[in-house]
């Protein structure tokens, strides 16, 4: 008997809600547009999944900013998973540390899910292992949101304690609990783990500087088990693959968050798996571009001309774009800021930022926001 094929949809880092600051009031709907370029995105992948179709949605965490977004944000995540209930595809949510509240249980923004009983949608708020039933037969999701101290350890546990010490006492019990789901997995089911985390060997993309709360990194091979058929990450902005034995892959945010993630092609994944193997292919998303001019004019002639030149030499069209621009304190009065707002008209919206260089210091001017 050969074991089912399961085709999944694997998406991540959704952030609905962030970046307002690189839109702007769209005057025909009243959202600010960088709402509706994420709503878009996630639009993209949901049209993926239901034209597919695919038997499976798994989403790893992170859907808002935080864990009180408003009702309107909130409606527009709604809006798009309901399409997968509605034409019977089950989804399982993660909750990510932007979902979860600073202190006490974690995930209100996703539990409501649970809540009101949306049929086929699962919330993963704890470790523990789901059998889904998909189209082409049931498969074993373990879910392993992010991790907070309160999760595993009380208080008393961790008295005296350093950070470190804290993070290896958290990484010991994890591996107890975990074992005990492995331990009861099927093993002639395909079996994924869904994991919001912060593997030590990741590349960092924003999550960086998004990062909510102290976090601690999980052992890769703490992770990458043979039992485990896929290994779906959510967590760091940035795709990777991390592992190909198990496969092991954070699909990234499926739209830019903010100018650290310039470079990065974003996107989702489609994953086949059955019993034994994977094999997942990233799904670029036309996502809106984010463009750096930054220029040194200090020692140019005709500073207005090589700044007009670097705006030029760029395409700004549709983007979200930052100008920085470097000068020294006699050349103020040759920049022509009229025309650089022109020529930068085109853009989605545009910073410009001066910086004034002295001999022996450098100081910020005001950005201008446009
Ligand atoms: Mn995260």
């Amino acid at each position: 008997m050969s074991t089912p094929l399961i085709k999944l949809l694997h998406l991540s880092d959704i952030h609905l809600g962030s970046g307002f600051a690189h839109g702007r009031l769209n005057p025909e709907t009243g959202l600010n547009t960088r709402l509706e370029d994420f709503i878009r995105a996630l639009t993209h992948c949901m049209d993926r999944a239901l034209a597919e179709p695919v038997d499976l949605v798994l989403f790893g965490g992170d859907a808002f900013p935080d864990a009180t977004p408003p009702p309107l944000i909130q409606q527009a995540l709604a809006s798009q998973f309901r399409r997968l209930s509605a034409a019977g595809i089950p989804a399982v949510l993660l909750v990510g540390n932007h979902d979860q509240h600073a202190q006490g249980l974690g995930g209100a923004s996703l539990s409501i899910y649970r809540t009101l009983g949306v049929p086929d949608v699962v919330v993963g708020d704890r470790l523990e292992t789901h059998i889904i039933s998909t189209r082409h037969g049931p498969v074993q999701v373990i879910t392993l949101p992010w991790l907070t101290r309160s999760a595993l350890l009380t208080r008393p546990d961790t008295e005296g304690l350093s950070l470190a010490q804290i993070n290896d006492l958290l990484l010991d019990r994890l591996r107890v609990v975990l074992e005990g789901e492995i331990r009861r997995l099927d093993d002639a089911m395909p079996t994924i783990l869904l994991a919001h985390a912060m593997v030590d060997t990741a590349t960092y993309g924003a999550e960086r500087f998004l990062a909510a709360g102290r976090g601690f990194t999980i052992p890769m091979a703490l992770l990458a088990r043979n039992c485990f058929d896929y290994v779906a990450l959510g967590h760091v902005h940035r795709h990777q693959v991390l592992c190909e034995q198990p496969l092991m892959i954070y699909p990234g945010s499926i739209e830019r968050v903010d100018f650290s993630e310039e470079k990065e092609e974003k996107g989702y994944l489609l994953v086949n798996v059955s019993r034994g193997q994977a094999q997942a292919e990233f799904c670029p998303l036309p996502v809106r571009p984010f463009k750096t001019i930054q220029v040194d004019l200090t020692a140019a002639e005709h500073p207005q001309a090589a700044l007009m030149q670097a705006i030029s030499g760029t395409n700004i069209v549709d983007a979200v774009v930052r100008c920085l621009y470097t000068l020294s304190s006699s050349q103020v009065d040759q920049i022509d800021q009229p025309a650089l707002e022109a020529a930068l008209a085109t853009a989605h919206t545009y910073t410009l930022q001066v910086e004034l260089s002295a001999q022996t210091s450098r100081r910020r001017l005001p950005e201008t926001r446009h």
